[in-house]
């Protein structure tokens, strides 16, 4: 049998174990592009991306560079994704508790990250960190940066990477951002600030923001004319092949492939790019995890941009209402007051009992003290349980008797839950 078919077979083999099991593929790995990789060019891409999976590990410091690349290639390998998630998470909350550097750009790689996993990134476990607000700040201190001394507070590139994250959020805060950067943004070579990778990374955050909904039309010019004249740079910049140097070629081709309607198609020899990164590959040249990471995305004719069209189920769909009744005919004056609160689906009675209070404090007000079982609801407008009366607050699920303690019990949907002031 002739050497090479059986090389290119046990590569095309790998190709089929690994889209098909290894990582538990299921969508294809190769969806629409502007251009596609070959057959042969295809187990490269493979090898590549195994590789990059196999650097996820429970001792190595989470990328999230890494998760984004493994969801736009559709790789749904359950543990690995869902360590790195846990991962990302952990180490934002670490970050921001321990008061560590977190800079903006950092802030939309994690939210980019997690949202390509359908992880909601407003909403960190066990904390109330909200990572798209704190993007939103951080971006404002960057463009208040640029306000005042004409730089940002980092790099134009982390400014592009807050443009590219707030956008995938569909947060309106993007367009005012892109409009401040597209007008100040260096788009001339001749610049020292300017790089391929920047200019990758800014087409991207503007591509996105120019398909946003209510982005006004002097906006809309300002971007769009910035999009041009950053495009142009890169396409300035191929040399055989490549988009400026090896490693800036990934981020340019994930750049020209979101941005295809603003240039002509016979400017970008899209083929020979993927040629030239993809011979590269058995080279060795993009075994770091964050290279290979950087450039698969493209090679699957996929961009960041894209994580605005994985299909999540929305975050804020999933809100449920809860009705909450509070009732004494015990002592004193007799009351009953009710209130129907929306919180997300999930939330403990505690946290109806929270947004019930912060939404009529007058007759919702409760305290709580911490016990071996959590909290223990003492009293409710201001009406407090006694050991001598021997009263207390009974939690009813309509007429059941709660079994659970208000920090643990979850209501459901359309729940009518009561709080009625008794004896024991
Ligand atoms: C901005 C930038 C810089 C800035 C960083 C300072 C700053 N205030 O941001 C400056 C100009 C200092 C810089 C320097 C270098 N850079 Co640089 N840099 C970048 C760029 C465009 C963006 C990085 C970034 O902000 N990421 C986003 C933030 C949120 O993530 P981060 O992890 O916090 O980023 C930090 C690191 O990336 C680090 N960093 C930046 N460059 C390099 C390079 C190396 C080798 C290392 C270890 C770290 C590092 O600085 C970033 C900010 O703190 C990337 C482009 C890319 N495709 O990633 C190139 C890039 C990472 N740099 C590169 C290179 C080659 C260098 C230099 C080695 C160039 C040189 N000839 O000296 C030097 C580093 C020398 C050294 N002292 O060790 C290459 C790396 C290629 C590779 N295979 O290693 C890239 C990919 C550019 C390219 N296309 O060639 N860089």
């Amino acid at each position: 049998m002739n050497m090479s078919f059986l090389h290119d077979w046990m590569k095309m083999k790998q190709v089929i174990i690994f889209c098909a099991g290894f990582l538990g593929l299921i969508h294809s790995c190769w969806p629409e592009a502007v251009c596609y990789v070959s057959d042969t060019q295809k187990s490269y891409v493979t090898s590549l991306a195994i590789s990059m999976a196999q650097s996820v590990g429970p001792c190595v410091v989470p990328d999230p560079s890494v998760l984004l690349a493994l969801n736009l290639g559709n790789m749904t390998d359950i543990s690995t994704q869902d360590l790195l998630v846990k991962q990302l998470k952990e180490d934002a909350a670490q970050k921001i508790n321990g008061n560590k550097p977190f800079s903006s750009g950092k802030v939309a790689l994690y939210v980019m990250a997690l949202q390509s996993s359908c992880s909601d990134p407003t909403e960190l476990p066990n904390s109330n960190i909200d990572l798209v607000h704190l993007l939103e700040t951080k971006t404002k201190e960057e463009l208040d940066s640029v306000a005042s001394n004409g730089s940002p507070l980092t790099t134009w590139y982390q400014v592009s990477l807050d443009v590219l994250g707030l956008c995938v959020m569909s947060k309106s805060s993007a367009i005012e951002a892109a409009h401040i950067s597209a007008k100040m943004i260096p788009t001339s070579p001749s610049g020292h600030t300017f790089s391929v990778d920047t200019a990758a990374v800014a087409v991207m955050g503007f591509t996105c923001v120019l398909e946003m909904e209510d982005v006004p039309i002097d906006t809309f010019t300002a971007v769009k004319y910035t999009v041009g004249a950053l495009v142009d740079m890169i396409l300035d910049a191929q040399k055989d092949g490549l988009l400026g140097n090896i490693y800036s070629t990934g981020l340019a081709g994930q750049a020209l492939t979101a941005a295809k309607s603003y240039y002509s198609s016979e400017r970008w020899d899209c083929p020979q790019t993927l040629k030239a990164v993809t011979d590269l590959i058995p080279q060795k040249k993009f075994s770091l995890p964050i290279a290979a990471a950087q450039l698969l995305p493209f090679l699957w004719g996929k961009s960041y941009v894209s994580v605005k069209d994985i299909p999540c189920p929305s975050h804020e769909a999933q809100q449920i209402s809860v009705e909450y009744t509070i009732v004494n005919d015990l002592i004193g004056e007799n009351f009953k007051y009710s209130i129907v609160v929306s919180v997300k689906e999930g939330s403990t009675l505690l946290e109806v009992m929270e947004k019930a209070k912060q939404l009529d404090p007058k007759h919702f007000s409760f305290q709580t003290e911490t016990s071996s079982w959590g909290s223990f609801v003492t009293s409710i407008n201001n009406l407090g349980g006694s050991t001598n009366d021997k009263t207390y607050w009974q939690f009813f699920s309509d007429v059941t008797p709660l079994s659970e303690g208000v920090g643990t019990y979850k209501p459901s949907n359309k729940e009518h839950i009561l709080a009625i002031f008794s004896k024991y």
